[in-house]
């Protein structure tokens, strides 16, 4: 799974991302690159249209709705319909083949099936209502970047966690 949240976890504010930070779009994009993607009906709608579906990528979008239909997106009833969709095996030995990248209640729901974050944490304090899950005590950073500086002026670093 991959997010960016600022140090209270927040991720979203009214369907947007409360910040505008490049680097880390880069980051996220270079990520993704080549992956499918799975991502909330939420998220989806969030995305701006001239961006939809993510080029480069498979978007795999998940709706409880049955009658649901994004051009370019490929509608799953659940996580793990949507894992299933992507060729994911359950218990994958390639962590990184399929990326999920949100919103809130899609990570909660399928924190159980991911083996490795790539966390951008965002030095910004903005109030927020979607909230990145909570990480148990197994998850360990294997990766730290440090904290830099983005050209919008806020300090963000990016790490990895696996367990
Ligand atoms: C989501 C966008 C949102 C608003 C405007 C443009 C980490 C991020 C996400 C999701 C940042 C986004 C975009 C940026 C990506 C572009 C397309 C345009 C692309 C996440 N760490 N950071 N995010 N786009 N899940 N995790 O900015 O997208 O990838 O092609």
């Amino acid at each position: 799974m991959i997010w960016a949240q600022n140090p209270d976890g927040v991720i979203g504010a009214g369907n947007a991302i409360p910040w505008r930070v490049p680097e880390d779009m880069a980051h996220f994009k270079a990520t993704t690159l080549g992956h499918p993607v799975v991502m909330g009906r939420k998220t989806w709608d969030s995305l701006p249209p001239r961006f939809r579906p993510l080029d480069g990528r498979r978007n795999i979008v998940v709706t409880r709705d049955p009658q649901w239909v994004g051009e370019g997106a490929e509608p799953a009833g659940s996580i793990s319909e949507a894992l299933e969709l992507a060729g994911e095996p359950l218990e994958s030995a390639a962590p990184t083949a399929t990326w999920v990248i949100g919103g809130g209640e899609i990570y909660r729901a399928a924190l159980e099936y991911a083996t490795m974050l790539w966390v951008t944490e965002v030095d910004s304090t903005v109030d927020g209502d979607s909230y990145a899950p909570t990480l148990g005590p197994t998850w360990k950073v294997v990766e730290d970047k440090g904290w830099q500086s983005s050209t919008s002026g806020l300090r963000y670093r990016i790490r990895a966690y696996s367990r």
